[in-house]
């Protein structure tokens, strides 16, 4: 099991790799000039994504795994990572604002895993949307949480946890101080934090593995000293950090999912960052995206208004339709293969509410008059009236459908980028199909899918 599951986190890597490196082929023309579709104004525009897909990828080639951790102030998360690495490297205090920046810390807890811990401000420390910016960006980065808590939960904290779940990573409770707490008292709040730590709408409490007690630096105790002559003297000693449970957990996900939680994480960030220049591609080229979609609308309206042989010209439109679908595609040169365009085509024709599909009824109907009277119109001049009537009727619902196809195409090429073979989404979705149920991961399962 132990090798099955090593195999498996090596191919996620690989695959994460191969996504990474084909998006990075795919989109590096907009890096170079002179290039027949380039655009400086776009290869500018998408300069921060192109970035990140480059850093992406070293990060996930050198195989270090970021832990962060969050929680208000004072509640000792610099102490939680000093207890961690075994040494005061942080600072900690009791003063508010000793943490002022993120700041990260290599760790390595045995064998090859590398940590990089990374500690913040409290999330009361700074104000507003520094502070929402601050932690999205760390979370972003992270591949898991730690969230620290000294006791019952606030709400200011329950409201820092729930906007941390955005992020969508794993994240461990951390119950800190247990040293304050007589053992009842401990005990009922761990209860409290189960129920709570999983967030709104689930009723599932958290696993054993997602939430730990700990004392990161407990408080001195007073030790009361009996002297071989009799003599009593009390004095004050700390006691050792409590965290070995902590970093039991943290070392059996690493060893567990460790790898595919980076692979996860990378092509999250892939996926992001793609749809990202999706989005500022199409904005762009909104104008010439425009003049495709009225010519083709016109093209078609007359196509299948003139063509006098019913379904020939559902055919016709449909090849219109696709043909319509790969000239935004290769205009906004977006991802996008046959197989792709005639999914997308298809997934605009159900999803329309029947108005598409309204168009190909219509379209057989009106089609098989208007064949009719094509047929009849020899002798008699009302049919030609007739075939006139049905082909205007036709035309104009058939170019209101590749109007129609046109917009909605742009929203699907813009969302499907990524899902054609080894694109992020693609990858995400097999990754996470995979995945074992006692993983941190499959809890995520549920969050993470998102479907086409
Ligand atoms: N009693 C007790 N105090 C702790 C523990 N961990 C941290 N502290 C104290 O809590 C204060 C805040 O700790 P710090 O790590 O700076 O908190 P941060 O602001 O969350 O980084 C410090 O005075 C620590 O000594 C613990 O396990 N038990
Ligand atoms: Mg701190």
């Amino acid at each position: 099991m132990a090798s099955f599951r090593s195999s498996q986190q090596e191919t996620h890597l690989n695959r994460a790799r191969a996504s990474l490196r084909q998006a990075l082929s795919w989109y590096g023309y907009l890096r170079k000039s002179g290039n027949l579709s380039s655009n400086p104004e776009l290869a500018g525009l998408v300069k921060p994504e192109l970035e990140a897909l480059t850093s992406t990828l070293s990060k996930l080639d050198s195989n270090v795994i970021r832990i962060a951790v969050f929680g208000l102030v004072s509640r000792g998360k610099s102490a939680v990572l000093n207890a961690l690495l075994g040494d005061k490297i942080l600072q900690t205090g009791p003063l508010n604002g000793v943490t002022q920046w993120p700041r990260s810390v290599r760790w390595q807890p045995g064998g090859k895993v590398i940590v990089e811990l990374i500690d913040t401000p409290g999330l009361d420390e700074i104000e507003g949307d520094a502070r929402a910016q601050m932690a999205r960006e760390v979370a972003r980065q992270a591949d898991l949480i730690l969230f620290v808590v000294s006791g019952d939960i606030t709400r200011t904290e329950y409201q820092g946890l729930l906007e941390l779940r955005q992020a969508q990573k794993p994240l461990i409770l951390v119950f800190n101080k247990i040293d304050l707490y007589p053992d009842i008292d401990r005990t009922k709040i761990y209860n409290n934090l189960q129920q709570l730590g999983a967030g709104h709408g689930q009723a599932k409490p958290l696993l054993p593995d997602e939430i730990v007690m700990v004392a990161a630096e407990p408080a001195p105790m007073e030790v009361r000293v009996e002297w071989p002559d009799g003599g009593v003297s009390y004095e004050w000693e700390t006691p050792p950090p409590q965290v070995d449970e902590l970093k039991q957990t943290i070392l059996n996900i690493l060893n567990r999912e460790g790898r595919s939680l980076i692979a996860l994480n990378a092509l999250i960030q892939a996926r992001d960052a793609e749809m990202a220049i999706a989005q500022k591609t199409l904005e762009t080229r909104a104008q010439e995206a425009e003049d495709i979609i009225w010519q083709f609308t016109k093209y078609k309206a007359l196509a299948v208004g003139l063509n006098p042989i019913a379904f020939l010209d559902i055919l016709g439109g449909t090849i219109a339709d696709l043909a319509l679908i790969r000239a935004l595609a290769r205009l906004y040169s977006l991802p996008m293969t046959s197989y792709e365009a005639s999914k997308i085509l298809k997934t605009i024709i159900f999803s329309s509410g029947g108005l598409l599909l309204g168009e190909l009824g219509s379209s057989a109907l009106l089609g098989l008059g208007k064949s009719t009277a094509a047929i009849a119109s020899g002798d008699n001049p009302i049919n030609i009236t007739a075939f006139a009537g049905s082909a205007i009727a036709q035309a104009g619902i058939a170019g209101y459908g590749a109007y129609a196809v046109g917009k909605a195409a742009q929203v699907y090429l813009e969302k499907g980028c990524t899902w054609g073979q080894l694109g992020a989404s693609t990858v995400i979705q097999e990754i996470l199909a995979e995945v074992d149920q006692n993983t941190i991961l499959y809890r995520l399962r549920q969050e993470l899918e998102v479907k086409f």
